[in-house]
């Protein structure tokens, strides 16, 4: 008899021991949709994100657009939605155009977190406004990231002269803070113009074009601040076509590989690089945390890394160029 009822205890203890192993055991399903999927940021991002889903168990799946445009965001949104992922990770790319499309994953239950972009005002939960539903907002402080860059212009431009911003289009939660950031630093920096920002639709081609024709206008032209990885890259193309390398001043947001090679003729004076690797790991972790029962911050903030000819070289500097 003692022996049936230390089986019995036993049986009970280990049903109540299998089962948090058993929860464990399911396996989630987190979609992770960039801006677009041929840009070095996000397939940086991927590789965190996919780090972290190694990590936890999770099955990643990457779903994007080939060019930043909510047109061709949204019917690859609501292709994942069909496929009712455990959870959702977005780059929006508009913060208005996006907030109908992602109220349908949050209304068929699936959980939200974006992910380098906001919709709205980028502050979630707090019952106001109606973009407030996504759980959490994970990326770099862009407006913070534009004043850092306006104060690198400047240095570089010896706190005088005309400048721009070479930026992707209006309504990308990014790159209008970065603008904003921006322009209230150089506001304090009163030797400096700021001339009229020129739009390019992420296509470095036309920021390239754009920087000749902003040159030609104005040949007392002294720097550009690329406000994303192809503004800056066409902006840098662009001073090197006019045969201003070194004589206009080119600021990058962003760190692709070709950045290096940049920084070291002296064509780009600083890059500042985001940490999308840092933002697609967190993405994932904070889904799975939520996911599995856990609170997770609604905000989390990552750096940056400031790259110019005196660091390029130091690998603790060149770990965060982008993968491509
Ligand atoms: O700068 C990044 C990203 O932060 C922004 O939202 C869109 O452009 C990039 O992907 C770079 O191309």
């Amino acid at each position: 008899k003692k022996i049936v009822a230390a089986l019995a205890a036993l049986a009970v203890s280990a049903t109540v021991l299998m089962a948090p192993a058993q929860a464990q055991d399911k396996k989630y399903t987190i979609a992770l949709i960039p801006g677009l999927t041929t840009d070095g940021f996000y397939i940086t991002m991927r590789k965190g994100a996919q780090a972290a889903a190694d990590a936890l168990g999770v099955n990643l799946v990457f779903q994007g657009a080939p060019d930043f445009n909510p047109v061709t965001q949204v019917p690859v949104l609501d292709a994942v939605i069909a496929k009712k992922p455990d959870a959702i990770l977005i780059a929006p790319t508009d913060k208005v155009q996006l907030v109908e499309p992602l109220r349908k994953a949050n209304d068929a239950g699936i959980p939200v977190i974006t992910v380098d972009t906001f919709i709205g005002s980028g502050v979630y939960q707090t019952g106001a406004g109606d973009a407030d539903f996504p759980l959490a907002y994970i990326a770099s402080d862009n407006v913070l990231g534009g004043e850092i860059a306006a104060r690198a212009l400047a240095t570089a431009v010896g706190d005088k002269g005309k400048v721009y911003v070479s930026n992707v289009k209006p309504g990308i939660s990014t790159t209008d803070q970065r603008e904003e950031g921006f322009k209230k630093e150089m506001a304090k920096h009163t030797g400096i113009t700021v001339l009229e920002t020129q739009f390019n639709d992420d296509d470095a081609n036309k920021a390239a074009s754009q920087l000749q024709a902003v040159f030609a206008r104005n040949p007392d032209l002294v720097g550009v601040f690329g406000a994303n990885l192809f503004s800056a890259l066409g902006a840098a193309n662009g001073v090197k076509q006019a045969g201003q390398s070194g004589t206009v001043k080119v600021v990058a947001f962003d760190a692709p590989t070709s950045i290096v090679d940049n920084i070291n003729t002296g064509l780009v004076d600083v890059a500042i690089a985001q940490h999308p690797a840092e933002i697609g790991y967190f993405g994932v972790v904070s889904a799975y945390a939520h996911l599995t029962g856990h609170s997770i911050p609604v905000t989390i903030g990552t750096g940056f890394t400031i790259m110019d000819k005196s660091n390029i070289a130091d690998p603790n500097i060149s770990k965060y160029l982008y993968s491509e």
